[in-house]
């Protein structure tokens, strides 16, 4: 799952693909590089993040998802139902939910939905993060929404980086055995993200991409059957050979 932020403040690409024909052209490079789905988000997720007014966020996503749809499997990424229901009219075939409450949606439009645990929202999520145990109390979440939602294809991600300390993230990639042994296919989203820079020294998120393939290809070693990243061509070269015969 290649990602498509068309936003101005995404803490990774955030401003490059503000511009519609700029950010298809980027989802279908990274078509060519392999991605199987394109996730076009237009709201930032990462820590203190300001929302957005629903207009601002349909401006954004429409024209990027209409355009993208015919090429490839398109992915909306909102945790809002207007914008996920308009993306889907507009051709989504999946509701990626960080908030995981927009079921209902997905399940009315017979598109996919991948529900993702988040402690707390992104304004203050990183504040105190605080768990008895993580892997636990996360794959309880997990399995509770999607046993719920009454949708044929459930998605679930472990929300690496979303109300979690370091070591809360370790622990969840670690024990990703344990969310795979559900029986719900799991995506997990490493990519860039700053816990990486924390161990690998990477002080901004270009720093990251080795951390970044490095993680994803312990996740697609552990079972996990999607992750989320921004690095499209080296990630599909370490799945590839993580598949080999
Ligand atoms: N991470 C981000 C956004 N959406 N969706 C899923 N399912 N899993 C994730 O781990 C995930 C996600 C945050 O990354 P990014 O989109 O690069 O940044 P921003 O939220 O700043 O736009």
């Amino acid at each position: 799952m290649g990602v498509l932020n068309v936003t101005p403040d995404s803490f990774s690409d955030g401003g490059r693909w503000l511009d519609p024909a700029a950010a298809v052209a980027h989802g279908l490079q990274m078509v060519a590089e392999g991605a199987d789905v394109v996730d076009v988000g237009g709201e930032s997720t990462r820590p203190g993040a300001e929302p957005v007014p629903v207009d601002e966020e349909l401006r954004r996503v429409l024209p990027v998802v209409e355009a993208l749809a015919p090429h490839v499997r398109v992915s909306i990424d909102t945790r809002k139902a207007e914008v996920a229901e308009a993306a889907l009219g507009a051709g989504a075939t999946i509701v990626n939910d960080v908030s995981a409450t927009l079921a209902p949606v997905a399940k009315a439009a017979g598109a996919g939905w991948v529900a993702m645990h988040m402690q707390g929202d992104p304004a203050t999520m990183q504040q105190a993060p605080a768990y008895d145990d993580v892997v636990a109390e996360v794959t309880a979440f997990l399995v509770a929404r999607a046993g719920a939602a009454g949708i044929d294809e459930v998605w679930i991600d472990p929300g690496i980086g979303f109300g979690k300390t370091l070591a809360h993230n370790l622990s969840l990639l670690r024990h990703l055995d344990r969310l795979v042994a559900t029986g719900y296919p799991v995506l997990v989203g490493t990519s860039r993200k700053t816990f990486l820079g924390r161990l690998t020294g990477g002080a901004g998120a270009d720093d990251r991409v080795e951390a970044s393939v490095a993680t994803a290809a312990w996740a697609l070693s552990q079972g996990a059957s999607m992750v989320r990243v921004h690095d499209v061509a080296p990630t599909v070269a370490a799945a590839r050979l993580l598949s080999a015969p």
